[in-house]
């Protein structure tokens, strides 16, 4: 099957535009209306909501940053009252108060159809077992994928997020055919399985939808061993619905995913200037939520970095997203250049003497940034040279390769970083939920 609704996901893009014109006047008119943040954001720049008519306009608009929603804590920018509101969501605010988000009952509605195609397009259908390790609670993963899957007519296993041992049980016992938890998460349960030396036979997941941080390729391809099924992405963030914004393709991987664009309609911004950039250009990826009830933004800055592209898509006419290099606020600089963890993370994946295990440490002297790169090496490889060398880390292959990332890391990226080799299992691994890659000691 994979496509969960044909007419939506297929619609010519002509007749997509004009849907999401028709929305997108509706949704200004009403934020203007009823929000007084918007009303005062378009009086202020003298922009009347008869000045947006498609979504060519939308860049007369100034960008809706994450600071509005603190500044309109808690329910400041709802367009309904807080008995109209179904339910509530928040995300990990980095200070004090957290993010807000509400759903109308309509919104849970378009909330559970992204997710069902998410799931649909992942590989999954109706039937199947979902266990569903992202978490339950305030974050939007758990609940989200919930109630997609039981809209794609799946069966739902709620376990949400950590408790290794019950995860891997209840995979075998209940035959789960797919799990979805965060990427990292994902290979901490290939390790388990790996160590506990359980039969993969015994393992009968066939799909993973993995999102909520970034990952890479050589992630996938470790899970996909690991786990020994087929894994896609998904993306999405509290502000704009929760997960299911967009979505990979099982039978089109790696060439981006699909932006379910008749509820969200993307843009790619400059990160400094804020300039629209063209199809292709990485920069700042925005969304205005084209059909959104309780709370609807216009042109909400993610701070994600990627790009747009529709060339690839074949199946679907909606645009796809490359994978997240990072949040513009994760983005070190370092010396003047600009690093993602992931840039190191895609070079790892080709020396196959050191694992996907890694951080990066970054530190000061004087008025010198530095940046360790702590990488733990191949465990099977560890375990062959340990019966014939006392310290498996001096050997001439994992030194080859630290000076082989090393010279990697200076050619693509432009910076001389320290490497240090890391004994398996040294490095912390994700306990259920993200994983932080980067240990700034900077910020004290
Ligand atoms: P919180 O901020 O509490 O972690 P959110 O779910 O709102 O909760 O986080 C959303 C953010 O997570 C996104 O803006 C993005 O930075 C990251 N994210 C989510 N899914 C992916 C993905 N598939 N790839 C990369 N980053 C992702
Ligand atoms: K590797």
């Amino acid at each position: 099957m994979s496509l969960f609704n044909k007419e939506i996901e297929t619609m010519p893009l002509d007749k997509l535009r004009s849907l999401q014109n028709k929305n997108l006047k509706d949704k200004v008119e009403q934020l203007y209306a009823k929000v007084p943040f918007y009303k005062q954001l378009f009086d202020s720049n003298g922009i009347a909501p008869k000045d947006i008519q498609t979504v060519h306009d939308l860049y007369k608009i100034p960008f809706t940053k994450k600071n509005a929603l603190r500044d309109n804590y808690p329910f400041g920018l709802f367009t309904v009252p807080k008995n109209e509101v179904a339910r509530l969501h928040c995300s990990s605010g980095t200070t004090g108060k957290p993010i807000v988000v509400g759903y109308t009952w309509h919104d849970l509605e378009i909330f559970s159809e992204v997710v069902a195609r998410s799931l649909a397009a992942a590989g999954c259908k109706p039937s199947m077992l979902l266990q569903n390790a992202y978490g339950y609670g305030l974050f939007t993963g758990g609940l989200g994928l919930h109630y997609g899957a039981e809209k794609l007519g799946m069966t739902v296993l709620p376990i949400s997020g950590g408790g290794t041992e019950k995860q891997l049980m209840l995979m075998r016992d209940f035959e789960s055919d797919a799990i979805c938890c965060t990427p990292s998460y994902a290979l901490t349960l290939a390790e388990e399985i790996r160590k506990q030396g359980i039969d993969p036979s015994s393992i009968k997941l066939k799909y993973a939808i993995l999102g909520a941080e970034p990952w890479t390729e050589g992630i996938r391809t470790d899970v996909e061993k690991g786990l020994r099924l087929s894994a896609s992405n998904i993306y999405g963030l509290s502000e704009i619905m929760g997960p299911g914004v967009s979505s990979e393709d099982f039978e089109e991987k790696g060439t981006g995913s699909y932006i379910w664009e008749d509820h969200f309609y993307p843009e790619i911004v400059d990160k400094d200037t804020g300039e629209p950039l063209p199809y292709g250009s990485q920069g700042v990826l925005t969304f205005t939520t084209l059909t959104k009830e309780a709370m609807p933004l216009l042109r909400f800055w993610t701070n994600d970095i990627t790009s747009l592209s529709y060339e690839k898509s074949n199946k679907r006419t909606h645009i796809k997203m490359a994978p997240i290099a990072g949040r513009a606020d994760d983005m070190l600089i370092i010396r003047g250049v600009n690093l993602f963890h992931t840039q190191v993370e895609a070079i790892l994946e080709f020396i196959p003497e050191l694992s996907l295990n890694y951080q990066l440490i970054v530190s000061r002297t004087g008025t010198m940034d530095e940046v360790e790169v702590c990488a733990e090496v191949d465990r099977n490889l560890h375990e062959a040279i340990q019966k014939e060398q006392d310290v498996p880390l001096q050997n001439d292959r994992f030194q080859k390769a630290l000076q082989l990332l090393k010279k990697k890391i200076k050619d693509d990226i432009g910076l001389s970083m320290k490497i240090t080799l890391m004994m398996p299992e040294s490095i912390p691994r994700s306990d259920g939920g993200k994983l932080n890659r980067i240990i700034d000691k900077r910020k004290g």
